[in-house]
C-alpha cells in the first residue's frame, strides 16, 4: 500500500442524504438534542472524517499484515504498538459519547448523525471500532441492570474497559439455543460460568485494563429456569479481572481465558478467539444482568445494534472501494476508444472511456449511494424511536419499521456490498486489484465476514419474513409500501422522473407479489399434511430480502434525484452541478438496470416447487 490513505470517504453524499433528502434538521435543536444544530453536526462529521482518513486509516493495512499475536503460555494477546495508537485516537475523538446518554457520560445525538459518523469510522478501521465497543455495551447494563450493574456500566465508561458479546459455541452458531455453557448459582449471589465459547470478537487483547464479557449461559439448579432453547439462556457479566465495585481497582484474575486465536481470511486486526470459562480450576465468576433471567431478549438489544453496524461496515467498505476504483480508472490508460477499436494507431484512452468500465462504475455508485441512503433512512426511523423514548413514550410504528429494516440493512447491505466490491470495484483495477498495492484485495477479504456474523444472510431473510412480516401481520411492511407508493403517486421530479416512477411501481408490485406468494405457502403449510409447504417459503426468504432491499434503495435514490433535479434548476458551482447530475444519473441507472430484475425474481418465486427438497442428497 502506498502512503496515501486507503480510505476515501464521501461526506458530501452523507450530508446530502441526511439534510437535503431526509430533512434531519427537523430533529436537531429539539428534545434531547436541543443543543445540536446542523452546523455543529456537520462540524462533528468533518472532524471525524479527517480522523478516519488519517490516524484511523494509518494501521488498516499494517495490522492486517501483522495481526494480533497470542502468547499461548501467558494466555494473552498483543495487538502491537501502532494499533494501540490508532485505538487511542479513536477513543480520544469522543465519537463513542455521541451514542451514550448524558447520565452515563455521553453527549447525546440523533441516531442518524451517529450512523453517519459510524460509517466513517467503520470504513477507515473496522477492527478499531469493534474493540471500542465497551462504552456502548455499558448502555445495556445502564438500561437493563440493577444498581450493581449500573455502577459497572459507569466503570466501563470511566475506565474505558472493553466488552464482548459471547453467544457462539462449536455446536451453537445460528442455533444459539443449542448452547451448552452453564451457570451455577453461588451463595453470595454470584454465578460460576462453565463452558467453551468460540469465534469471540475482541476476546482478549492488551488495549484496555479490563474486558467485560456479556455471556449467554444456561442456569442450572434454579427452578423454572435454564430450559431448552434460547429462552432458557440468561445473560451473565463476566469480567476478565475481578474489581472493587466502588473504585474499579483491579483484583484477582477471573477464570475466563483465551485458548486460541482464529487464523482468518480477513479483518485480521480484530482478534477472534476461543474463550474457556472455568475450565482450569479458577472459577469464572459472573453476575446475572438485572438479576432477571431474560438473556436472549437482553442480548438482542446488542444484536440489533450490531446488525445495523455490520451492514454499515460493509457499505462503508464498498464506498471506499468504489472511490478508489474511480480514482484508478481516471488515471489508467489502456486501449483505444471503442469507436476506433479497429484503428491500431488510435490514441490510447483512460479506462473511464470504455462503456463497460462506465457500466461498472455507475453500478458501484448507484449501489453504494442507495445503500448509504438505506442506512441513514433506517437511522432516521431510529431518531423517531429515540425522540419518543426521551419523552417517555413509545413510537410503536417507528419501532416496527426499524425492526423491519434491520435485516435489510444487515443482510442486503452486506451481500450487495461484498458482491459489488469483488465483481466491480476490485475488477476495475484489473490485475492490480489482486495485489496488495491497492486496498481492494483486503476490502474483499475484510467485508466477507459481514454476510456471516451477527446472523448469516439466511437468518436475516427468515427474520424478515417470519418475524418482521408474518408475526407483525404486515403492519410495518404496509407502512413502508405506503410510503413508497405515496412517492410514486406524487408529482416528484416534476415529470422528469416519469419513467423511473413506473419502474419503481413495477418493482414494488413484483415484491408485493413475492410476499403474497410466500404468505400463501405459509398459510397452506398450517393445514394438516401440508407442513412441507413451509419449504416453499424457506426457498424464497433470501430472494425477498434482496428484492425489498432493491425497492427501498431504488425509492431512496429517486427521492434523492427529485431533490437534485430541483437544485439543478438553481445556480450551482461546477462541483455542485456535477454532484447533483451524478445523483440523478445514479438513480436513473438503478431504476433502469436493477429494478426490472425483480420481475424475474417474482416469476422465480411463483415457480418455486418442492423438487429441490425432494431430491436425494446423493443427487447434489
Ligand atoms: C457476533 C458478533 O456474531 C460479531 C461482531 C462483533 C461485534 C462486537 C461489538 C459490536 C458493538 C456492540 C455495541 C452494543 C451497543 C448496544 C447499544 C444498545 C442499547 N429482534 O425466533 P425465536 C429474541 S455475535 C429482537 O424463537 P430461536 C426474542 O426475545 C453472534 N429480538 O428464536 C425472541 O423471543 P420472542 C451473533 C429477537 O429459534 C427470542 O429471541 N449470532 C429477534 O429460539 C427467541 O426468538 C446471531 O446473530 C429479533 N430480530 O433462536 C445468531 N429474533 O419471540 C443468529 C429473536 O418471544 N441466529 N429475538 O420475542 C438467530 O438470530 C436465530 O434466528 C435465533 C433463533 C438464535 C434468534
Ligand atoms: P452455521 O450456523 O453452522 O451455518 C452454516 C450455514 O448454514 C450458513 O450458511 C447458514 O446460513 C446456514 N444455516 C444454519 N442454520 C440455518 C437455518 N436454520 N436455516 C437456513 N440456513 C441455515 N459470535 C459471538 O457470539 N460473538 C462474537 O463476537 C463473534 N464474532 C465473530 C467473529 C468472526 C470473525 C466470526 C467468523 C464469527 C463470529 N461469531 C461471533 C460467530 C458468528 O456469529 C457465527 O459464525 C454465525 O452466527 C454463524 O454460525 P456458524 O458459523 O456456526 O454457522
Amino acid at each position: 500500500m502506498s502512503a496515501v490513505s486507503h480510505y476515501r470517504s464521501n461526506l458530501r453524499d452523507t450530508v446530502f442524504t441526511l439534510f437535503e433528502v431526509l430533512g434531519r434538521e427537523e430533529v436537531l435543536g429539539t428534545g434531547p438534542w436541543a443543543d445540536l444544530d446542523r452546523e455543529t453536526a456537520e462540524a462533528i462529521l468533518s472532524e471525524l472524517d479527517h480522523l478516519a482518513r488519517t490516524k484511523l486509516a494509518e494501521t488498516f493495512a499494517s495490522t492486517d499484515r501483522h495481526p494480533p499475536v497470542l502468547d499461548v503460555e501467558a494466555r494473552t494477546v498483543s495487538v502491537g504498538e501502532p494499533f494501540k495508537k490508532t485505538y487511542r485516537a479513536l477513543l480520544d475523538s469522543g465519537a463513542w459519547a455521541l451514542e451514550l446518554p448524558e447520565d452515563l457520560g455521553g453527549t447525546p445525538s440523533p441516531p442518524s448523525l451517529q450512523w453517519a459518523a459510524n460509517e466513517l469510522l467503520l470504513g477507515a478501521n473496522p477492527a478499531a471500532y469493534l474493540y471500542a465497543a465497551g462504552p456502548k455495551m455499558a448502555q445495556v447494563l445502564w438500561r437493563e441492570g440493577t444498581e450493581r450493574d449500573r455502577r459497572l456500566a459507569q466503570l466501563m465508561v470511566e475506565r474505558e474497559w472493553a466488552a464482548t458479546m459471547v453467544l457462539t459455541e462449536p455446536e451453537a452458531g445460528s442455533d444459539v439455543g443449542a448452547g451448552r455453557t452453564r451457570a451455577l448459582p453461588q451463595p453470595d449471589g454470584s454465578w460460576h460460568v462453565e463452558g467453551v465459547k468460540r469465534f469471540i470478537t475482541s476476546a482478549e487483547h492488551d488495549l484496555t485494563e479490563n474486558i467485560v464479557h456479556l455471556v449467554l449461559a444456561r442456569p442450572v439448579g434454579v427452578e423454572g429456569q435454564g430450559g431448552p432453547g434460547t429462552k432458557g439462556l440468561s445473560l451473565f457479566l463476566v469480567p476478565k479481572w475481578r474489581f472493587d465495585p466502588e473504585t474499579g481497582e483491579l483484583g484477582e484474575r477471573n477464570g475466563v481465558f483465551v485458548t486460541a486465536l482464529e487464523h482468518k481470511m480477513g479483518i485480521k486486526a480484530s482478534a477472534t478467539g476461543e474463550l474457556a470459562f472455568g475450565t482450569d480450576g479458577t472459577p469464572a465468576v459472573g453476575w446475572l444482568l438485572g438479576d432477571v433471567h431474560d438473556g436472549i431478549k437482553q442480548m438482542f438489544h446488542i444484536i440489533e445494534y450490531a446488525r445495523m453496524m455490520v451492514g454499515t461496515k460493509a457499505i462503508a467498505t464498498l464506498s471506499s472501494g468504489y472511490l478508489n476504483a474511480l480514482a484508478y480508472a481516471k488515471e489508467r490508460v489502456q486501449g483505444p476508444d471503442l469507436t476506433r477499436a479497429s484503428d491500431k494507431t488510435a490514441p490510447r484512452v483512460t479506462i473511464t472511456h470504455h462503456p463497460d468500465v462506465r457500466r461498472s462504475l455507475m453500478t458501484q455508485k448507484a449501489g453504494v449511494e442507495g445503500m448509504r441512503a438505506l442506512v441513514l433512512f433506517t437511522a432516521s426511523v431510529q431518531d423517531r424511536v429515540a425522540l419518543a423514548r426521551a419523552e417517555g413514550r413509545v413510537d410503536e410504528d417507528a419501532v416496527r419499521l426499524n425492526d423491519l429494516l434491520l435485516p435489510v440493512v444487515k443482510g442486503y447491505g452486506s451481500e450487495r456490498s461484498w458482491v459489488l466490491l469483488g465483481t466491480e470495484s476490485l475488477q476495475t483495477f484489473g490485475g492490480s486489484g489482486y495485489v496488495e498495492d491497492h486496498p481492494l484485495e483486503q476490502y474483499v477479504r475484510d467485508a466477507k465476514i459481514d454476510t456471516l456474523y451477527e446472523g448469516t444472510t439466511a437468518i436475516q431473510g427468515q427474520d424478515l419474513f417470519f418475524r418482521k412480516i408474518v408475526r407483525d401481520r404486515g403492519r410495518a411492511l404496509g407502512d413502508l409500501s405506503a410510503q413508497v407508493q405515496g412517492w410514486i403517486d406524487s408529482e416528484a421530479g416534476n415529470g422528469r422522473l416519469k419513467e423511473e416512477r413506473e419502474l419503481l411501481q413495477t418493482a414494488l408490485t413484483d415484491t408485493a407479489g413475492i410476499v403474497e406468494t410466500m404468505i400463501g405457502h405459509a398459510m397452506a403449510s398450517q393445514a394438516p399434511g401440508q407442513e412441507r409447504d413451509v419449504y416453499l417459503v424457506g426457498l424464497n426468504t433470501t430472494r425477498l430480502l434482496m428484492a425489498l432491499g432493491d425497492v427501498v434503495c431504488g425509492w431512496l435514490l429517486l427521492r434523492g434525484a427529485e431533490v437534485a433535479l430541483a437544485r439543478l434548476g438553481e445556480d450551482q458551482t461546477p462541483a455542485e452541478q456535477a454532484f447533483y447530475e451524478g445523483k440523478v444519473a445514479a438513480a436513473r441507472w438503478f431504476a433502469r438496470t436493477v429494478l426490472p430484475r425483480l420481475t424475474a425474481e417474482r416469476i422465480a418465486a411463483e415457480r418455486t416447487d418442492l423438487s429441490v427438497m425432494d431430491l436425494p442428497e446423493a443427487a447434489f
